[in-house]
């Protein structure tokens, strides 16, 4: 399929099930949240349906009634594909397809499919693909599974008809792609080795939080990509920063998380999240102008434990307290955090505050900044 006709604008229906064991509020904020991943993928959304039942069904996820309703809407709305914010098994994916006549993905896919796009060095491609691959490969049962990624980095598929055959090359290709990340990694232990003269600080955070923002406005010639849609970040970027006088950090910038980001993808991304795990303090950003602001919150800490950077040291920064006025969300969400450090990369506000308690709390845990001879490195 040529380049251009992947780019061409396809319509979508975003679809929802909520069960019993969902909250609701959690779960709108979800689908609103699945219709920006779908703008951040070029897709136009055109409607959207929910359905309200005690617990999925497991051939369609939906119901009987509901996949028709479904069916109609798409037809009505002439929209070709429907995303799914709940994760569909091979076999709900599969006779969904086959119901409704259109093409069928979830939030997973999404998110892959959104990452194949925006990475552009060599480690973030091959990080991207072998996410695919192995995402692929956990729903390879279904024989249309593999058509699925079109546009995908180098996810053109072998096209044969056999299970084995098809598998076969696949898993080869995973083999190729971890040996690559890990010669590609062994460059950057290196390097990083050698930049093991400052402290390293890493952002995390939630996607579109802010953190991009704030490395550029900490480090102003760093011109980090700076975008309104989601995963503007999928490479690591590390920038000197200067803080005090003999006080230096490196400040790394890292892929965002998001509810429920696919396991495949956390492990691919593994070196590039290492940044993180290996960094002497982490400065976790959270939108604070955003409504829900605690469930990112949530989020944030789970990936965080989920890669392994739970015991690092965190400063937890409230970004964008521009925004809004003294009745807002961010009022609110600054009395309850209090320990947390407001500011506005966009702005500049409170920088100076943040740069003085990235200095303080290294200096309690960073063995670097602890040593006699420390201001002599800089
Ligand atoms: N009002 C306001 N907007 C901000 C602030 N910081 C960032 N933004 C905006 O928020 C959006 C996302 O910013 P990024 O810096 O790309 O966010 P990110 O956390 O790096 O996002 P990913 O790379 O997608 O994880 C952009 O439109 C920024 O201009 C801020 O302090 N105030
Ligand atoms: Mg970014």
């Amino acid at each position: 399929m040529s380049r251009h006709k992947t780019e061409e604008i396809e319509r979508a229906v975003l679809a929802q099930l909520v069960h019993s064991r969902m909250d609701p509020f959690e779960a709108a904020d979800s689908l609103q949240e699945l219709s920006r991943l779908a703008d951040t993928a070029g897709v136009l959304v055109c409607d959207q349906i929910t359905q309200n039942r005690p617990k999925p069904d497991g051939g369609s996820l939906f119901g009987k009634g509901k996949v028709e309703d479904l069916k109609n809407l798409l037809h009505e709305k002439e929209a070709n594909i429907v995303i799914f914010d709940n994760p569909l098994s091979a076999f709900q994916q599969f006779n969904l397809t086959k119901a409704l006549e259109a093409r069928v993905m979830d939030r997973t896919e999404l998110i892959l499919q959104i990452f194949a796009r925006r990475a552009r060095s060599a480690e973030a491609q091959t990080q991207v693909e072998l996410a695919q691959l192995q995402f692929l490969l956990s729903r390879i049962p279904v024989t249309a599974a593999q058509q699925r990624f079109k546009g995908g980095i180098g996810m053109k598929g072998p096209g044969e008809s056999r299970l084995q055959l098809r598998n076969a090359p696949m898993r080869k290709r995973v083999t190729e792609l971890k040996k690559k990340l890990a010669e590609i990694q062994k460059r950057s232990v290196a390097e990083a080795a050698v930049k093991r003269k400052w402290p390293v600080v890493s952002l995390v955070g939630y996607t579109n939080a802010g953190k991009s923002t704030l490395l550029n406005a900490l480090a102003p010639r760093s011109e980090a990509y700076v975008d309104d849609r989601l995963f503007a970040t999928l490479d690591t970027k590390t920038r000197l920063v200067w803080l005090q006088q003999n006080k230096q950090v490196l400040l790394t910038d890292t892929v965002g998380f998001i509810r429920n980001l696919p396991h495949s993808l956390i492990a691919s991304f593994k070196s590039t999240l290492d940044v993180a795990v290996q960094a002497d303090l982490l400065l976790i950003v959270v939108d604070a102008s955003y409504p829900h602001v605690n469930d990112h919150l949530k989020v944030c800490y789970e990936t965080i434990k989920e890669i392994g950077a739970a015991e690092v040291p965190a400063l937890l920064i409230l970004n964008k307290c521009d925004k809004g006025s003294s009745d807002s969300a961010v009022l609110h969400v600054t009395e309850q955090y209090p320990q947390a450090i407001p500011v506005s990369a966009k702005s500049g506000y409170g920088l100076e505050t943040l740069k003085q308690s990235i200095v303080q709390e290294l200096q309690k845990c960073c063995t670097l900044w602890q040593l006699p001879s420390a201001t002599s490195r800089t």
